[in-house]
C-alpha cells in the first residue's frame, strides 16, 4: 500500500491538435462561464487530481456520494463534483448537448457533454454532507446563496488548463510530480495538506512525521480557494518559500495545489486523501480538525476534532494512501526545544500561540517571539497584515429608509477625514444609485446588484489602505455576508445596524417616500411592501430615537477604536 505509482494518472485532456480544433468548433457552442470554484475543480478534473471523476457528477454519482460517499458504481468519493448554473442557463440546454466551459477572460477550457440536469436538494446535500444545513458553514452559505439552482453533469474534454500567472513553476499536475517523485527516487511521500502559513511548530512536526514514516516530505498547500478570511496564498507561499529552507537539503518538495476546499471536516480528509494518492503521495499527515470550518450557529464546532482522523482511518486502505496523525508540538523553554504534547518532561514550561494569539499581535504590531515563527515568514505576514490601525477598513451601515443612516455616514466621515491617516471615500445609497447603479431598481435582484456593487468598492479601498463608508439600505442578510467575505479578505468589515424603527422612519419620512408607499405609488418599498432582514451579528447596533446624530457618529468611533482600527 505505501508503495508510490509513478506511472502517468489518466487525464482528461486531448491532444494539441484535436484542442486547436475543438477549439474552433466550441465556438459555436452556447458557452457557461466558470465560477473561481468550478474552475478549480475543473483544473483537478482534467489533470487527474480528481481520478477516476471523467467530468462533473450526473445525477446517480450525486445521490450515491450524498448518501454514502460512494459514486454509482461504488468507488469510494466523499465529495460532490458538480457544475451548478442558474435556472435561466438551465433552460437553454439538455441533456444530450454539448456546452464550452470558459474561464472568466472567456477562454475555452473544456467542452462538457451533458447526461444529467436535475433540480438537487440542497438541505439534503447540506446535511448529508457538511453535517448540518447551517449557514456558519463556509460551504453551506456558499451552496444555498451563491451556487446557481440546477446542476448540469456530463463528461468533460479538456481542452486546455487554466492560465495561472502566479508561482507558475511551483505549480505540478499529479503527473508533473509523479514524475518528479520517480526522478528524484522517493519511495514513501508524506503530504501535508495546508491553508495556513507555516511555523516553527509545523516545521517540527512535519520533519517528524516524515522521519517516523521514513518518508520525503512534500509540503502541497492549497492555493484555489480556502476559508473566507484566510492568508492570501501569495503572502503564505513567500511564508512557504521562506521555511523550505530549514528543511534537511533534498528532502522536501513545494507544490502548490489549485483545491477549491469545502472546509468538510471528516469527508474533506478522506477527500484529501485521494486527491494525494493521485499526485504519487504515499502517506497524508491528518490533524486535529482537519478542514474544520468553525463553529455553527449555536457556537458548537461542527465536527468532531477527532472526526476526520476516525474516518481516513476507516477508509485508509481503500483511499491506498497512510494516515500519519498529526502531533500537537509546544515549545518547552527549559530545553529551548520543540516536543509532541504527550512527550514533554514534567515541570518544564510550556510555550505555545494560538491562531487567534498571533493574529492579536499582528494587528496590534506586537512582538512574535521567535521559538514561535521564523523571522522572514512573521516579516511577510507583517507586509500584508500591518498594525490594523494601519490597514484599510470598511463600515457598513445598513437600516431602513430614513433610518438616519446617511446623515451618521456623513457626520462619521468628517470625523475620520478630521484625524487623517487615511483616505476615506462615502458611498452612500441615494450617491451610489445615482452613480454607479443608475440603471437598477428595486427588485432583490437588482438590490443585490447594487450591494455587490458597492461591496466590490468598498473592498478595494479596504485592500488599498483607504476607508469605506457604506450606507444603502441592504435588506438581506445573505448579500451583506456576501460582502462581508468581499471585504474581510482585505480588513475589518464594521456592519453597523441603524436601528430605527419603522414607524419612526414613518413618523419622519423625510423624503416624502412612505406616503407614497401607503398609497401604493411607489411599490416595493423596503418596510412597507418589501422585506428587511435585521442583522443578528452586527458589530453595532445604533438607536437614533432619542440620539442626535453626533453621539451616534461618536459610538461608531469608539467600535473603531475598541476594534484598534483607530487610535485615540
Ligand atoms: S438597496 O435596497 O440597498 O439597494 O437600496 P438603496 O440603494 O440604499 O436605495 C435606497 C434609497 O432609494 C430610495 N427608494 C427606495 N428605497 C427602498 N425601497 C424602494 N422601493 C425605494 N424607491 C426609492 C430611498 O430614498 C432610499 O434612500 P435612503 O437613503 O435609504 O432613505
Amino acid at each position: 500500500m505505501s508503495l508510490p505509482n509513478y506511472a502517468p494518472i489518466p487525464e482528461l485532456y486531448v491532444s494539441s491538435d484535436s484542442a486547436q480544433k475543438l477549439k474552433l468548433e466550441a465556438g459555436n457552442l452556447i458557452s457557461w462561464d466558470l465560477t473561481p470554484r468550478q474552475t478549480c475543480d475543473l483544473e483537478l478534473l482534467m489533470n487527474g487530481g480528481f481520478h477516476p471523476l471523467k467530468g462533473f457528477m450526473g445525477q446517480a454519482d450525486y445521490d450515491g456520494v450524498v448518501a454514502n460517499m460512494r459514486t454509482a458504481d461504488g468507488t469510494l468519493w466523499p465529495m460532490p463534483i458538480t457544475l451548478d448554473v442558474s435556472e435561466a442557463f438551465a433552460d437553454k440546454v439538455a441533456p444530450g448537448q454539448d456546452i464550452a466551459l470558459r474561464d472568466q477572460e472567456g477562454v475555452i477550457l473544456a467542452i462538457l457533454s451533458i447526461s444529467d440536469k436535475w433540480v438537487p436538494n440542497k438541505a439534503v446535500e447540506a446535511e448529508k454532507v457538511f453535517g448540518a444545513d447551517d449557514l456558519a458553514h463556509p460551504a453551506v452559505n456558499y451552496l444555498h446563496n451563491q451556487a446557481g439552482k440546477v446542476y448540469l453533469g456530463g463528461p468533460v474534454i479538456g481542452i486546455q488548463q487554466p492560465v495561472h500567472y502566479d508561482f507558475k513553476a511551483r505549480r505540478d499536475t499529479p503527473n508533473e510530480l509523479r514524475a518528479l517523485f520517480r526522478k528524484l527516487g522517493w519511495r514513501k511521500i508524506v503530504a501535508f495538506q495546508t491553508r495556513n502559513p507555516l511555523h516553527r511548530a509545523h516545521q517540527e512536526l512535519t520533519f517528524r512525521a516524515a522521519r517516523e514514516a521514513e518518508a520525503n516530505l512534500l509540503i502541497h498547500p492549497v492555493v484555489g480557494m480556502t476559508k473566507p478570511g484566510d492568508v492570501d496564498h501569495f503572502t503564505r507561499v513567500r511564508c512557504y518559500e521562506a521555511v523550505l529552507d530549514q528543511y534537511p537539503a533534498q528532502t522536501t518538495a513545494l507544490s502548490l495545489l489549485n483545491l477549491a476546499m469545502r472546509m468538510a471536516g471528516p469527508r474533506e480528509a478522506v477527500w484529501h486523501g485521494l486527491i494525494r494518492k493521485n499526485h504519487g503521495c504515499t502517506h497524508m499527515i491528518v490533524g486535529r480538525d482537519h478542514a474544520g470550518p468553525g463553529k455553527n450557529s449555536q457556537g458548537k464546532d461542527f465536527y468532531d476534532p477527532y472526526a476526520a482522523q476516525e474516518l481516513f482511518a476507516a477508509h485508509a486502505a481503500e483511499i491506498g494512501i497512510e494516515m500519519v496523525d498529526f502531533k500537537h508540538m509546544v515549545y518547552v523553554a527549559e530545553k529551548a526545544q520543540y516536543f509532541p504534547a504527550n512527550e514533554v518532561p514534567e515541570g518544564s514550561t510550556v510555550l505555545d500561540i494560538s491562531g487567534t494569539e498571533l493574529r492579536r499581535r499582528l494587528r496590534e504590531g506586537l512582538d512574535i517571539p521567535e521559538w514561535f515563527s521564523f523571522p522572514q515568514v512573521v516579516a511577510e505576514l507583517r507586509k500584508t497584515s500591518p498594525a490594523r490601525s494601519k490597514q484599510g477598513f470598511t463600515v457598513f451601515f445598513t437600516g431602513l429608509s430614513g433610518s438616519g443612516k446617511s446623515t451618521i455616514a456623513n457626520a462619521l466621515m468628517v470625523k475620520l477625514m478630521e484625524m487623517g491617516g487615511r483616505p476615506v471615500t462615502l458611498l452612500d445609497g441615494d450617491v451610489v444609485r445615482k452613480h454607479l447603479s443608475s440603471e437598477l431598481g428595486f427588485s432583490k435582484e437588482h438590490r443585490d446588484l447594487n450591494i455587490k456593487r458597492i461591496g466590490y468598492v468598498a473592498s478595494e479601498i479596504t485592500k488599498n489602505g483607504g476607508i469605506a463608508i457604506c450606507a444603502p439600505i441592504a435588506p438581506y442578510t445573505a448579500t451583506r455576508r456576501a460582502v462581508r467575505e468581499m471585504v474581510e479578505a482585505y480588513g475589518a468589515f464594521v456592519e453597523t445596524h441603524v436601528a430605527t424603527s419603522i414607524e419612526e422612519c414613518e413618523r419622519r419620512d423625510r423624503k416624502g417616500l412612505y406616503k407614497l408607499a401607503r398609497e401604493g405609488k411607489i411599490k416595493e418599498f423596503t418596510g412597507i411592501s418589501d422585506p428587511y432582514e435585521a442583522p443578528t451579528h452586527a458589530e453595532l447596533v445604533v438607536d437614533t430615537e432619542g440620539t442626535d446624530v453626533d453621539h451616534c457618529a461618536h459610538q461608531v468611533l469608539l467600535k473603531l477604536e475598541q476594534m484598534g482600527l483607530i487610535k485615540a
